[in-house]
């Protein structure tokens, strides 16, 4: 991640803060504005109750992710799928040992910022630890992100959402009465961060998949409290294990979907050592914001990409933009009825997430809300465009079964008159200079 924000600065991509900043309110409140006005990432060299810098914002565009896989923006699913394809090997083997770094040092928990995010959060909060622990019984590694409360020194609780593979691990090791060992790393290699976010089979080493995003072999070093391995150029890791048949209430917390959810029972993380890079980088991540749901959104539009074009031609692109819970596939239409297949298609591949499907023409800029929308409203009928499905289960954490139910719309030209449905266009208005008609009158 070093190196990859050391590419940003030359671009001039980072705003670099020098001036102290509290770690309550204040850091995150800086970030929402940046995420609402440029978008760059942000470096805190002084946040108040720590040495250490404070990263936000880092994977939080479109472009910077595509940068890091080396692929156009607007590519994601399709190229997604070529890099990760299941048995793509990787040139001198997906992982390298190497020793750990003579430098590293050994840290107290509360010697990393602490940092509290919104008004009615309970308190400080680890927003973008990727997890890493080993399943049971078959040793696969799996990587994903839980949002954790600060207890203390030598405790954190952890959101652990139902059917997440780290939830089931942690399941499983209890039922063989046994903790289960976990590191938590701040900082890994941007690939590793990508590999977390995604919805991987369960059965499909996660660190394989960083592997082959990066396409080149990634070096572990060993833990010291933990038998377990962490990239060397991590910023930071915390070591440590969950404890089994222990649940302790975690919460409030404001989190992705704009809500704070309230308090609830959640696992049990045992910290048994901290280790840092000399100037270690902490990563931060605002629940919710662009940093969060993009990398959410890029992998479970990936998900639905493969698995609709497996069963249906003519798929061009899959995004959730602008939120998770919604789908928008763009298609070359081939034949009458093809976009209604495609919204079937959908909500049979995304059962969680997909609450809201829109199929639109190959002319729609899908990752431009105002296009898709424009494309509904010009080309759905609402009464014969758009399917209902009542009563089916969505989105797991669900009390009052809010995201029940789901909605479809074919916003595709009608396949036998698409020749009327030609965007009218201004030749030359998008390469148009406008610098070189609106320069200073002297
Ligand atoms: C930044 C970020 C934060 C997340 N926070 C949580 C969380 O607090 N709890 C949770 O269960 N899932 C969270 N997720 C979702 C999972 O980490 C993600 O879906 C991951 O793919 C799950 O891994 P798995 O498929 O190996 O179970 C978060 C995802 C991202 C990108
Ligand atoms: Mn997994």
């Amino acid at each position: 991640m070093r190196a990859y924000l050391e590419r940003l600065q030359q671009q001039g991509q980072v705003h670099v803060i020098d001036r102290e900043v509290d770690p309550k309110f204040e850091l995150s409140a800086v970030t929402d504005k940046v995420q609402r006005t440029d978008n760059k990432v942000v470096l805190f060299n002084r946040v108040k109750g720590t040495q250490f810098p404070v990263l936000t914002n880092i994977y939080g565009s479109r472009e910077r992710l595509a940068q890091i896989l080396g692929i156009k923006p607007g590519d994601f699913s399709r190229q997604w799928t070529k890099l990760t394809n299941l048995g793509t090997k990787v040139e001198g083997g997906y992982t390298r040992t190497v020793p750990p770094p003579s430098d590293l040092i050994d840290c107290k928990m509360s010697d990393l910022p602490l940092i509290t995010y919104c008004e009615k959060d309970v308190g400080p909060y680890f927003t973008a630890a990727v997890f890493y622990a080993k399943e049971p019984e078959t040793g696969v590694g799996n990587l994903s992100f839980h949002r954790s409360m600060v207890v203390s020194d030598k405790e954190l609780r952890c959101r652990l959402a139902p059917r997440h593979h780290l939830t089931l691990y942690h399941e499983k090791a209890e039922k063989m009465g046994k903790h289960l060992e976990c590191v938590m790393m701040f900082g890994p290699p941007p690939e590793l961060f990508l590999a977390a976010a995604a919805p991987v089979p369960y059965d499909v080493d996660e660190v394989e998949v960083a592997a082959q995003l990066r396409g080149a072999p990634i070096e572990m070093r060993p833990c010291k409290w933990v038998d377990l391995m962490v990239p060397a150029s991590t910023e930071m890791v915390i070591e440590g294990r969950f404890l089994p048949n222990e649940r302790r209430p975690e919460g409030p917390f404001g989190e992705f979907m704009g809500y704070y959810v309230g308090v609830g029972n959640n696992a049990v993380f045992e910290v048994l050592g901290v280790s840092a890079r000399p100037g270690g980088l902490f990563h931060s991540i605002l629940s919710g914001s662009s940093e969060e749901v993009l990398s959410l959104e890029l992998s479970i539009a990936a998900n639905i990409f493969q698995r609709v074009n497996a069963v249906l031609p003519g798929i061009v692109d899959v995004t959730c933009n602008p939120f998770a819970f919604q789908t928008i596939v763009k298609i070359r239409q081939q034949y009458e009825g093809h976009a209604r297949q495609v919204l079937l298609a959908v909500m049979g591949a995304e059962l969680t997430w997909a609450k809201s499907v829109i199929v639109v023409d190959e002319d729609v800029d899908i990752y431009d809300i105002q296009d898709v929308v424009w494309a509904v409203l010009t080309r759905a009928r609402p009464d014969q465009d758009t399917i209902l499905i009542p009563g089916v289960p969505s989105f797991y954490r669900d009390p009052h079964k809010d995201h029940w139910g789901r909605i479809a719309v074919d916003a595709c030209a009608p396949f036998a008159r698409r020749h009327e449905y030609e965007r009218k266009r201004v030749p030359g208005a998008r390469e148009v200079k406008l610098e070189e008609y609106l320069g200073k009158r002297t």
